[in-house]
């Protein structure tokens, strides 16, 4: 049983080993708005293929759905609006106002190579039925940027998805994934993924 009172302050090896790096590239969706409302941690939703594809990837040599770390990259999209209006997976259906600006306002310090953590799963404490892939950059932005590209590597597993007594008690475990992924990336293994060059302009 995993034991959220006596957590470690960092994570996995002083070298990334397989699976990781998991590198991976697609576009940003809208979500239920609750990262932002009501956790106050916003997150950038991903398509459906992008949570099969870590839980493939890390299918036999780590454990499934859950918290993962890593770096991630958000820049005005490459698509025309033809193709984004095309991806339906990307535009899901849903009831609040959400305006897609493809990531055109983002400023040159929001399209750096920022430090991540991932959720991967169910989202137990809300009960969702499809299982969803959200990244929290770890950077303060001006504004929204549905629509965007991004793209990220995965560099290791923080914790296993856990159900919640309390909405508090979320928000300090994953303020405490925060701390645990950048004490994590600080490691030179890690941070040298920040200066890769699959985040170079194309
Ligand atoms: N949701 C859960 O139900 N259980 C978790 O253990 C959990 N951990 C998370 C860790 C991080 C780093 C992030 C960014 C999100 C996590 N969430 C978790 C998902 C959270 O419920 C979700 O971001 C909001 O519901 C908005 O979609
Ligand atoms: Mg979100």
């Amino acid at each position: 049983m995993y034991d959220r009172t006596n957590r470690p302050d960092i994570a996995g090896p002083n070298t990334p080993a397989a699976p990781y790096p998991i590198f991976s590239s697609t576009q940003v969706f809208a979500g239920f708005g609750r990262g932002s409302s009501d956790l106050g941690i916003p997150t950038a939703n991903l398509p459906e293929d992008s949570f099969n594809k870590i839980l493939k990837a890390v299918a036999g040599v780590d454990h499934g759905m859950g918290i993962y770390f890593g770096y991630a990259k958000i820049a005005p999209s490459t698509l025309s609006e033809r193709e984004i209006l095309s991806r339906a997976d990307i535009e899901v259906p849903c009831d609040r106002n959400v305006e897609y600006t493809y990531g055109r306002n983002l400023r040159p310090e929001d399209q750096q190579v920022l430090p991540m953590v991932m959720s991967v799963g169910l989202n137990p404490f809300y009960h969702n039925t499809k299982p969803s892939a959200e990244i929290h950059v770890i950077h303060k932005f001006a504004n929204t940027f549905y629509g965007a590209d991004i793209k990220y590597v995965v560099l290791g597993h923080i914790r296993p998805e856990l159900d919640y007594i309390s909405k508090e008690a979320l928000i300090d475990d994953i303020n405490f994934d925060i701390k645990v992924a950048l004490a994590s990336l600080k490691r030179p293994a890690y941070a040298k993924y920040e200066k890769d060059d699959f985040f170079r302009e194309p």
